[in-house]
């Protein structure tokens, strides 16, 4: 059995592993609980001035990345049965439940668009899942296909910290974190809330429980009014 891994096509791989060589994720992949391999969409040009974009048909701003050259490029990775995920604002929101699913699977093959986007006929033929990490454009797929990574690899069995259970993990259940506190006591006039202090374990977990409702009320209705038969 091989490790999860995320294969990421790019035209920039020097973006990878990035903030997942760090901290959390960084040590899981020296320990090889996870793997990265990143695929440069270049090599897949076939001109000597290895170009991968062209102008768009129909005119207007901006350059449109070649089809041929992305489906070259994605001919050559074996993800095994790993979904293929093209990051756009177009995509269906990537919420935590989809998060949860792929990191139970055997890896993603994401692939990451620059400049005004991809030939569609490639999209068409090859037909990626298309996942969208919020409502805002960035200049490329990469710091989503890396947002996307650190969700699923934090929750990798054995990646310390997972062993949380996701009954804990408050997104898990559609609400908002309740509010952390740690020493000192007492900060700037500002004193811990006194619960937290108690030692009672019960009421500690039912304000908890209180406060990540309220936060979720008030910030977030609509994951509160979605939040299936668990609300008052
Ligand atoms: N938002 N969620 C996003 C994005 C950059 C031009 C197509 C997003 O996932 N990806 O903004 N991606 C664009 C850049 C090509 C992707």
């Amino acid at each position: 059995m091989s490790a999860w891994t995320a294969h990421v096509l790019t035209l920039f791989p020097e973006m990878f592993p990035g903030s997942l060589g760090h901290s959390l994720a960084g040590k899981a992949l020296e320990q090889g609980l996870w793997a990265l391999e990143t695929v440069d969409i270049r090599e897949f040009a076939g001109d000597k001035h290895r170009t991968v974009d062209d102008t768009p048909f129909g005119g207007g701003p901006g350059m449109v990345m070649r089809p041929d050259v992305v489906d070259e490029a994605l001919a050559v990775v074996d993800g095994g049965d790993a979904p293929v995920i093209y990051l756009t604002p177009r995509g269906e929101p990537l919420g935590q439940q989809l998060v949860q699913n792929l990191a139970m699977g055997s890896g993603v093959v994401l692939l990451c668009g620059r400049y005004e986007g991809i030939d569609q006929r490639v999209i068409d033929l090859r037909t990626p899942r298309e996942v969208s990490i919020g409502d805002f454009v960035l200049s490329g797929g990469e710091p989503a296909a890396l947002a996307l990574i650190d969700a699923c690899v934090r929750l990798l069995p054995s990646v310390l910290g997972s062993e949380r259970s996701l009954e804990e993990e408050s997104f898990a259940d559609g609400l908002l974190e309740y509010p952390h506190y740690t020493r000192p006591a007492e900060w700037r006039g500002q004193a811990v809330p006194e619960v937290l202090l108690s030692g009672h374990h019960e009421r500690i977990r039912a304000w908890r429980t209180e406060q990540a409702e309220q936060l979720t009320k008030e910030r977030r209705p609509d994951l509160w009014s979605r939040r299936a038969g668990k609300n008052d």
